[in-house]
This record gives C-alpha cells, sequence and structure tokens, in this order.
C-alpha cells in the first residue's frame, strides 16, 4: 500500500506537493526535527537524549501531535501535508481489492460491490464501437499500429524523417466526451471522414468492474486524485472513451431559461436564443434517452426527497437518461449494465456507424498552425491544419500527424486551455474564467435496524434522482441547488474529517446508512488553468453565501427526514446529535455553520470543496477581446480551429452542465457542417 501511495504522489500531484511531502517527511525522521514539530510530545525516550524520532514515538501520541497540527494555524503547511496524506491513505485503503475483488474493511462497512450483474445473459455482446477503434495501448510496435490504422480505412504515410506516420482525413477531433462524441457524430453523419482521438482506454459493460479503486485510476483524469494548487478543491473528471459522460451521474437538466436569456442578452451571444439552440436540446434528449420517470428512488434520495416533504419544501424529479427502473449506484465506475447512455454508448456509436474511425490511448500533444495569408471574410492570424499525437503506449515510438480542414479540440474544460496555449495561441480568455460548480456536502447518519424509513443503502439507487432549489427570500433566484453525490468507500473515507483514531473508524462503521447531500452553487468566482494538471481557483463572497445557505438548507433536509447525528466536512468534525434537540439548539449549530476555504486557509476551521462540472476556461464571445472562440466556435486566432466542449460556456450553468454541453456541441457542429458545404460550393 505503501509504494502504491508514494506511486500516486509521485505521478498525479504537482510537484509543490511533492516537495512540501518530502520536507516533512524529512524533518519527521530526525529527533531534532520531530522536537520542532512535535513539542514536548516526543520527549520519552528513557536514555539520552531522551527524544524520539516521530516514527519512535507510541502510537496514542502521535495520535495527539496530529490533533495538535489540526488546531492550530501556526502549523499550516503540515497541516496540508498530513490532510494530503490521510486523503491517500483513506482512499486506497478503502478502495483497494485482493485477487477475490474483496477488501478487509468493507463487511464492516456494511459495503458490497455490485460484482453479481456480469453473470447475467448476454456475455459476450459485442463491443459497439469496436469495429472502427484503433486501441493503441494493445499494439507491440510501430508496425501493428500502421496495420490497425489501414485496416480500419484510414490512408497512413509514414514520414521517415520526422518519425511521424501522417493520416488524412477531413475532420479530427481530439477528445471523446460529451462535446467530442456529438460532434463526432454529426460530423460523421454528414459524410465527412472523422478521426477521433481520446487518451483515456474503451471500457464496455463487460470490462467495467465497478470497482472503485480500479475504476477510479482507469477512467478518471489523474485517476480522481486531482486537487487545486491550494488544496482547496477536489477536481474530478472523466478521461476514458465517453469523457465525463462515462462516469457521469445521470442528471440530464436542460439549460435553464434564464442563463440562456444572460447568455444571449449580457454576453451578445444570439446562438442561446436561437431556435436552433432549443431544438438542439430536443434532439440530444432524445438520442440520450432521457426520462423523468424513476420508479424506485434509493436511499439518499428518498432522504432528500422525506426531509423536504416534512419541512413544506419543493422537489423535483431530476431527468435521467437511463431507465426509469433503472436502480444501480455504482454507474459513476462506468454503468455495467450498459443502461445509462454516455456518449460512448449514443453518439460514438453513430459516430462509428458512419465511418468514423477512434483511435484511443492516445493524446495529442500540439495543434499544427500556419500564418495565414488567407483573404476574405474574418481574417485570423493562424491556420490550423490538424495536430500531433503520441500513443500513451511506450512501445510505439512514432508520432501521428492527423492532417485535417477542421480540428476540433473536445478535451474539456481542464485540457483544451493546456493543449491551446502549448501550441502557441495567446488570446487572453484562454485557460481563464474557469467555473468548477463547486459543491460541499452535509451527512445525516441513520441506523441500519430502525424501522424508520428510508431503507436501503447509500451507495445503492439511482445517484441524483431528486433536486431541491433553495431559493433567496428576495428575489426568487436560485441559490444553490441541493443533491445527492455517490462515494465509494475510498472517496467515503478520504473526504471524512480526522479527528481521532477512533472516530474515523465509527465513521466508516457507519458507511452504508450515512446519506450525503450536497449543496451545489453556480459560481461567480474563478480560476485559471494554464498547464495541465495545475488549477488555481477562488470562490466569490457571493459564492461563499451562497454555498452556506445551501450547506444550512441541507443539514435542516438531513434532520427533518429523521438523521439520529448531522455534520459537515469542517476538520474539526462538526455535527449535532439530533435525538431531543430543540429548533433553539438547531438554528444555533446552523448559525455556526459557514463556507471557509481549504487547509491553507489561515482559520482553525476549513472545508474541502468538490468539483464535477468544470466549464468556461475558452469561452465564446463576439470579438476576439470577449473571448477565446467565436458563436461558431472557432478560434479567433486560427482558422480550421473550433473548440466544441464545456469550455466554451460563458459562465457557470447552474445546473449538471451535460445536457447543455451536448446542445452547444451540437450547434457548433452543424454550423461546422454548413460551412463546409458552403465552402465546396465556392
Ligand atoms: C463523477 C462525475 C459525475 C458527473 N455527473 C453529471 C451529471 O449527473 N449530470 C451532468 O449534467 N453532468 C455531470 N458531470 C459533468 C459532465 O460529465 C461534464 O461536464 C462533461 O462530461 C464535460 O464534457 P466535455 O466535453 O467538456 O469534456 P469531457 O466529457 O471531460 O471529455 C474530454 C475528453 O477529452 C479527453 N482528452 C483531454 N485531453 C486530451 C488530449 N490532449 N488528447 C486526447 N484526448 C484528450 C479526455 O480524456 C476526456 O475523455 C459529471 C462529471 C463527473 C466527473
Ligand atoms: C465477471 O466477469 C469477469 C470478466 O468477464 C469475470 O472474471 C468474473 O468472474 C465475472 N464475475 C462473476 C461474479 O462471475
Ligand atoms: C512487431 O510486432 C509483430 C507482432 O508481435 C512482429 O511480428 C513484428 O516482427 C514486429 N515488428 C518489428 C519491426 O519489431
Ligand atoms: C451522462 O449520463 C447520462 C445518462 O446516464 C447521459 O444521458 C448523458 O448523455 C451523460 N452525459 C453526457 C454529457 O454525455
Ligand atoms: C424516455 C426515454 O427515451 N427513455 C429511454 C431511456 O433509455 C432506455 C434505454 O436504456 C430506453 O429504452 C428508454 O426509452
Amino acid at each position: 500500500m505503501g509504494t502504491q501511495i508514494a506511486e500516486m504522489i509521485v505521478k498525479r500531484t504537482f510537484f509543490e506537493a511533492v516537495i512540501l511531502l518530502k520536507l516533512v517527511l524529512a524533518v519527521l525522521s530526525t529527533r531534532l526535527g520531530t522536537l520542532l514539530l512535535c513539542g514536548s510530545l516526543c520527549l520519552c525516550g528513557d536514555k539520552w537524549p531522551y527524544i524520539k524520532k516521530f516514527s519512535d514515538i507510541s502510537l496514542e501520541k502521535r495520535e495527539k501531535v496530529i490533533q495538535k497540527w489540526l488546531r492550530h494555524r501556526f502549523f499550516t503547511p503540515i497541516r496540508l501535508a498530513f490532510v494530503f496524506i490521510k486523503f491517500l491513505c483513506l482512499f486506497v485503503f478503502f478502495s483497494q481489492v485482493d485477487e477475490n475483488f474483496d477488501n478487509p474493511a468493507w463487511e464492516a462497512m456494511g459495503y458490497q460491490p455490485d460484482t453479481t450483474e456480469n453473470l447475467s445473459n448476454d456475455q459476450k455482446e459485442e463491443r459497439p464501437l469496436q469495429k472502427r477503434l484503433v486501441e493503441t495501448i494493445h499494439e507491440t510496435n510501430d508496425s501493428t499500429l500502421l496495420h490497425s490504422l489501414t485496416q480500419k480505412g484510414l490512408k497512413v504515410t509514414k514520414d521517415p524523417k520526422q518519425d511521424l506516420y501522417k493520416i488524412k482525413c477531413d475532420v479530427v477531433i481530439v477528445g471523446s466526451g460529451c462535446g467530442g462524441g456529438v460532434a463526432a457524430a454529426v460530423l460523421a453523419s454528414s459524410g465527412r471522414k472523422v478521426v477521433v482521438l481520446e487518451k483515456g482506454n474503451y471500457f464496455t459493460k463487460s470490462d467495467y468492474s465497478s470497482l472503485e479503486g480500479p475504476s477510479m485510476s482507469q477512467l478518471y483524469e489523474q485517476g480522481g486524485i486531482f486537487a487545486s494548487l491550494d488544496g482547496k478543491m477536489m477536481i474530478l473528471a472523466g478521461s476514458t472513451v465517453g469523457g465525463g459522460s462515462a462516469v457521469n451521474w445521470s442528471a440530464s437538466i436542460r439549460t435553464p431559461n434564464f442563463v440562456l436569456q444572460e447568455w444571449a442578452k449580457d454576453c451578445k451571444l444570439s446562438l442561446f436564443s436561437s431556435p436552433e439552440y432549443l431544438s438542439a436540446l430536443d434532439v440530444v434528449c432524445q438520442r440520450i434517452g432521457v426520462t423523468e420517470k424513476c420508479v424506485q428512488e434509493g436511499f439518499k434520495n428518498q432522504v432528500l426527497r422525506k426531509g423536504c416533504e416534512k419541512l413544506g419544501l419543493d422537489v423535483e424529479p431530476v431527468p435521467r437518461n437511463s431507465t426509469e427502473d433503472h436502480y444501480c449506484g455504482s454507474c459513476c465506475f462506468g454503468c455495467k449494465t450498459g443502461n445509462k447512455k454516455g456518449t460512448d454508448s449514443t453518439w460514438l456509436v453513430d459516430a462509428v456507424d458512419h465511418g468514423a474511425v477512434i483511435i484511443t490511448g492516445c493524446k495529442a500533444e500540439q495543434l499544427v498552425l500556419e500564418k495565414s495569408n488567407a483573404g476574405g471574410g474574418i481574417k485570423r492570424r493562424n491556420k490550423c491544419l490538424g495536430v500531433i499525437a503520441k500513443s500513451q503506449n511506450t512501445n510505439i515510438a512514432k508520432r501521428l500527424q492527423i492532417e485535417a480542414e477542421v480540428t476540433i479540440s473536445a478535451c474539456g474544460s481542464l485540457l483544451t486551455p493546456p493543449l491551446m496555449l502549448a501550441s502557441g495561441l495567446k488570446n487572453r480568455h484562454i485557460g481563464r474564467n474557469l467555473h468548477l460548480h463547486p459543491v460541499l456536502m452535509a451527512w445525516g447518519y441513520f441506523p441500519p435496524n430502525s424501522d424508520s424509513e428510508p431503507k436501503g443503502k447509500s451507495y445503492t439507487g439511482g445517484i441524483i434522482t431528486s433536486v431541491h432549489k433553495v431559493m433567496s427570500e428576495e428575489d426568487f433566484n436560485v441559490v444553490a441547488l441541493i443533491e445527492t453525490p455517490t462515494l465509494g468507500p475510498g472517496q467515503f473515507a478520504a473526504i471524512c474529517p480526522w479527528e481521532s483514531r477512533l472516530d474515523i473508524k465509527n465513521r466508516l462503521l457507519g458507511y452504508a446508512r450515512t446519506a450525503h447531500l450536497f449543496s451545489m452553487i453556480r459560481d461567480q468566482g474563478s480560476g485559471e488553468i494554464r498547464q495541465e494538471g495545475r488549477v488555481s481557483y477562488e470562490l466569490s463572497e457571493l459564492d461563499r453565501e451562497n454555498m452556506k445557505a445551501g450547506l444550512r438548507r441541507a443539514l435542516r433536509i438531513l434532520v427533518a427526514a429523521g438523521a439520529v447525528e448531522v455534520g459537515t466536512h469542517q476538520s474539526d468534525g462538526q455535527r449535532l446529535k439530533c435525538e431531543g434537540v430543540s429548533e433553539e439548539e438547531l438554528g444555533e449549530f446552523l448559525d455556526s455553520v459557514w463556507a471557509a476555504g481549504g487547509p491553507k486557509a489561515m482559520v482553525e476551521n476549513w472545508n474541502t470543496y468538490c468539483s464535477a462540472h468544470q466549464m468556461g476556461s475558452c469561452r465564446m464571445g463576439v470579438s476576439e477581446r470577449e473571448g477565446a472562440v467565436d458563436e461558431n466556435g472557432e478560434s479567433w486566432e486560427a482558422q480550421g480551429l473550433f473548440v466544441c466542449d464545456a469550455s466554451v460556456l460563458p459562465t457557470a450553468v447552474g445546473v449538471n452542465p451535460m445536457i447543455t454541453i451536448q446542445a452547444t456541441a451540437y450547434c457548433i457542429s452543424k454550423k461546422i457542417v454548413e460551412s463546409l458545404e458552403n465552402r465546396e460550393v465556392l
């Protein structure tokens, strides 16, 4: 386990974190350093110099030392290091599995992963993308890759001087997530030769393990261990064929009308008030089969519903793309039933049926740009000729150069900006305006054998089937959304506040009957991503107020639903026993709940935020001064380069964004089809 953690630290985090950890561990490995950081608690040796280094101190005293670090702001860098190590250790320990796909702690936690479903019927169903798929990870060498590429119908030429394979096509799309999948389908159906590059690998329903440990590292960006530079925000994003849509929680909500109006009026982007956009919403919802009906709600959503009903608050059903009776809670680790309609089982299938080729395990490194001397229309400084990509498979030495008339970046908001900047584009909006839809969680514990409803377990049932909107009392604007997350045992353990050994054990024992609700806000504050993996981000004052209101409401709902204990993820383990508690005491508790920042904030207590929705980092604007791409999604700096993912959205959407992303991608790619046709007519 130690090596696994060390590997994660080195591979998946930024160098500052590695340096900090090294430093703290180095200091603690000496007696003098230990004295410095632990004070009198290390004075326990029985012979001179009466000081022990950290690893020689008794467990009890080490626990006390850590508690002291956590309480004092003086120890901020050390507590940052501790929180980081604690996060990784608990995540790895509680998500790892042995040869039998079991974990020694799961039984006590009441957790049973969903591994039985593959016993069922259609065992060896065909992989829907197989006929046009080149999985570079399975190739043995350059010549087998060449063979596969040609076999799937691509024209490949060798460029011996530059160590390249050149591939010609009409459209190359980088990324196969929500945006890329839609673009691939639309362009391929229009008769264009499309190549999709995806750095993740391809998994179908029978490949998915539904196990948290392996799934997180196979399907998520940075293996699911992705924090902002200041450690305040944990970021989740998909990285596999299907991108975020293969792991998303199925909530399929249309772009709210007031958001569309704002984008059309304030940002002057008429696209969002056009009939084309509205019909794109219909097309998208239809293709992925969105349904509002849910036959049986799981435990967490029952908690949300019951709490709201008791308080006289509105709860709305959340449309999903899965069938009405879809009841599996591990869709976030890839849906084993194949029931959830991510792009990998919808749009990408359409694309492949129309001849598109998908190359997986292959990462675009750079766009190929050329100074432009083209006249006519809007003049752009460069022309984009395609991309250069490299297989993640180390047995393959040759790079691929895909040459195309149209190049589409659909890498998502965290990776489109680094690709554009690495290629030399300079627009100041690239990498800025990154919105994250930050989330804070509240939890409520419901004892297992009480007769009290709701029944069920925290990790089963549809993930998001109900939502409550917290409205402002003044102007009836939505302040926050309350929804339910799904947390595997590893994620659960990792984000629980650590107070003591005994306390964390008790929390974990309650895993199966602990309901989490989260408060999600439409953030006005924003952040930056210019290099891969390096996100900085700041909430605005209003964001904090809204978050606080959402979090308080979530706690109230949990109490009303009958939780015996509720709490937040504040670092001091803030919580309240609910039995016999008066309205006054509850009010007092809620008043103490606020939305402090992460461990680096100079305060005694902090909260760790999460984000699964990244948007806006390459925004659309009516001019080069207002955005990185124009209303057609085309870069202001490079002709033939389009962005087709969440990064073009001008602001945060305020609701789960995938439908908005797909509808926007649909409109952008329809326009590309038109412009390609017009060009031919001329
Ligand atoms: C756990 C989770 C749950 C979610 N639940 C919901 C939900 O219930 N409802 C909802 O509306 N939204 C949900 N979302 C959000 C939604 O999935 C994302 O907002 C959406 O997928 C973003 O779409 P995108 O096209 O911008 O990028 P993505 O879908 O992230 O696709 C980007 C793809 O590009 C690939 N890529 C990146 N760089 C390169 C490169 N250089 N070369 C090759 N390939 C590259 C990546 O591997 C990735 O597969 C969830 C997200 C997560 C992580
Ligand atoms: C599920 O499928 C995998 C691989 O297809 C197989 O190894 C495993 O034994 C199956 N699980 C069960 C419970 O049969
Ligand atoms: C590449 O791998 C194939 C299959 O393993 C093998 O037959 C072939 O000789 C290899 N070619 C080179 C150039 O190594
Ligand atoms: C997320 O999953 C739902 C269904 O599970 C699907 O309808 C939707 O298309 C997915 N999101 C995206 C952006 O693909
Ligand atoms: C309303 C709707 O289109 N529902 C669809 C959801 O997806 C399933 C397949 O998983 C379809 O059978 C439903 O028709």
